[in-house]
Order: structure tokens, then sequence, then C-alpha cells
């Protein structure tokens, strides 16, 4: 039997191998990588976000956890993929500058993939500057920027701005995400979609490009 509080705990402390091994082993029974994902992964991260707002763990715990969150996500990432489809639109992702976080934005990543969008990952820390150049030269339909900070996720409008200037906005949708963003500030910042998770950004992308 599957026992996702293992997989959790595992995450909790860090030991990227067993993390890999209860994956792996959920996997092998039959589970879903979604299921794995909701009731393992994501839960054991939520407690090691409460334990570090709460000082019980430091920085170096925590990047711990994280690598051993990549290391299920790792196993999980094929499971979520689709092979040998025709791309059915083109996103550019990023987490915004001064921010490092890149769990979530991976997560956006590998689902719309499984989705079958072609994804340009910027990776971490991209400024506006970098957003706007990859949109030259990519052409994509869509943008995504993830925020885990309430300081950084000021550089989504900057961004915005940024796109606006170089006469690039109306060409591509905006659709913005991370912890502390919310609908509220989407409006304000004229994004075109927010969402707060992954599989809810996936569906609001294919909504905002009207692929059925
Ligand atoms: Co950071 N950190 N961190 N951290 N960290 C938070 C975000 C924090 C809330 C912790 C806390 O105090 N409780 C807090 C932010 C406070 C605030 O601004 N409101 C915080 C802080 C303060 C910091 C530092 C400043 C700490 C320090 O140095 N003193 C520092 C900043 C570094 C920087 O970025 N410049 C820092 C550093 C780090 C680590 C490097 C150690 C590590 C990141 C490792 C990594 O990502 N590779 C880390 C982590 C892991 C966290 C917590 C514990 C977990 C984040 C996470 O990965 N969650 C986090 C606490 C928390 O969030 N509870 C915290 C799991 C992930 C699946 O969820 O990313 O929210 P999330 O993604 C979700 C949704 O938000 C959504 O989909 C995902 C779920 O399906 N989503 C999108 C995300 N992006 C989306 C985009 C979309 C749509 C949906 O469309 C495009």
């Amino acid at each position: 039997m599957v026992n996702f509080e293992e997989i959790a705990q595992s995450l909790v402390a860090g030991q990227a191998s067993k993390v890999k091994e209860f994956v792996q082993l959920a996997v092998d029974q039959g589970t879903s990588a979604q299921t794995i994902l909701d009731k393992g992964l994501i839960p054991g991260m939520d407690i090691v976000g409460r334990k570090f707002k709460a000082n019980e763990i430091y920085v170096p715990e925590v990047l711990v956890a994280a690598r051993a969150m990549h290391a299920g996500m790792d196993i999980l990432k094929p499971l979520f993929a689709k092979t040998g489809i025709r791309h059915i639109g083109k996103l550019i992702i990023g987490t915004v500058k001064g921010d490092l976080h890149d769990i979530g934005k991976n997560l956006v990543s590998i689902m719309m993939e499984g989705a079958g969008f072609e994804v340009i990952d910027l990776g971490v820390d991209v400024t506006s500057e970098k957003f706007v150049a990859a949109v030259k030269e990519n052409n994509p339909q869509i943008i995504g920027m993830s925020a885990l900070l309430t300081t950084t996720m000021l550089s989504m409008k900057s961004t915005i701005e940024a796109l606006e200037s170089a006469k690039l906005r109306n060409r591509v949708k905006v659709i913005i995400g991370g912890a502390p963003v919310t609908q509220r500030y989407a409006d304000e910042i004229d994004a075109d979609g927010y969402e707060d998770d992954a599989s809810s950004a996936v569906e609001k992308t294919k909504e905002l490009l009207e692929i059925v």
C-alpha cells in the first residue's frame, strides 16, 4: 500500500533517496502522478513551509527538502509528459527577478508540457528585459510568471510594462501565479490570468488561448 505520509515525512527530512524510493514504489503500485503529487510531495512541502515560518528549520534544511522534492518530481515528470504529439501552443515561463523559488514554476512547466505545450523555461531571477527578449526571439502565445516573495511579485508589473513599451503586449497573453499572488493583483497589473495551482494554470492557459 502506498504510504503518502512516508513520502511527505521523507521530504521534510530532506531524504532525497527515500523520497525517490517511495515515489517509485507508489508509481509501481499504479498510483497516478497527480495523486502522488497532491497527497505526498505537496503536503510535505507545506509542512516545510510551516516549520520554516515558525523558525523550527532554516534555509539549509529548506534547501535540502527542496532537493528531495525535485528528486520526487524527476520521477513523475515523464508520467506527466505526452510524447510524440503536436504542440498546442508555446509558453515562456520564469520565476521573476530577485526570486530563486522554482519548485512551483517547475510544476507548472511539467504540467504544461504534459498538456501538449512547448515550454521555454527561462529559469529563476528572470528580469523584464530577459522576458521581453525571449518573447521577441520565440514568439510565444503566452508567458507565465511565478513569484514566491511579496517583494519580487512587484516585478510582474514591470515585466508587463516592459512588454507594453516594446509593443509586444498585444501579441502575448500573460498568466501569473505563486503563493503571494492573487486575482486582485492580476487585475491590478492587467495580467490576463491568475491561478493558484499548476493544473488550474494549464486550464486557464487553454481558456485564454481558446484551445478546446
Ligand atoms: Co523561501 N520563502 N525564501 N525558500 N520558501 C517562502 C516563499 C516563505 C513564504 C516562507 C515563510 O516565511 N513561510 C517566505 C516568503 C515570505 C513572503 O515574502 N511572503 C520565504 C522567504 C522569506 C525566503 C528567503 C527571503 C529566506 C531568507 O533567505 N531569509 C529566501 C529568498 C531567496 C530568493 O528567492 N531571493 C528564501 C529561500 C528559499 C530556499 C532557496 C531555501 C527554498 C527555495 C528552493 C527552490 O525553490 N529551489 C525556499 C522554499 C522551498 C520556500 C518554501 C518553504 C516552499 C516553497 C515551495 O516550493 N512550495 C516557502 C513556504 C511556502 O510557500 N509555504 C518559502 C511548494 C510549491 C509546489 O508551491 O511554489 O507556491 P508554490 O507553487 C504552487 C502555487 O503557488 C502555484 O502552483 C504551485 C502548486 O501547484 N504556482 C503557480 C506557482 N507558480 C505559478 C505560476 C503560475 C500559476 C500557478 O502561472 C504562471
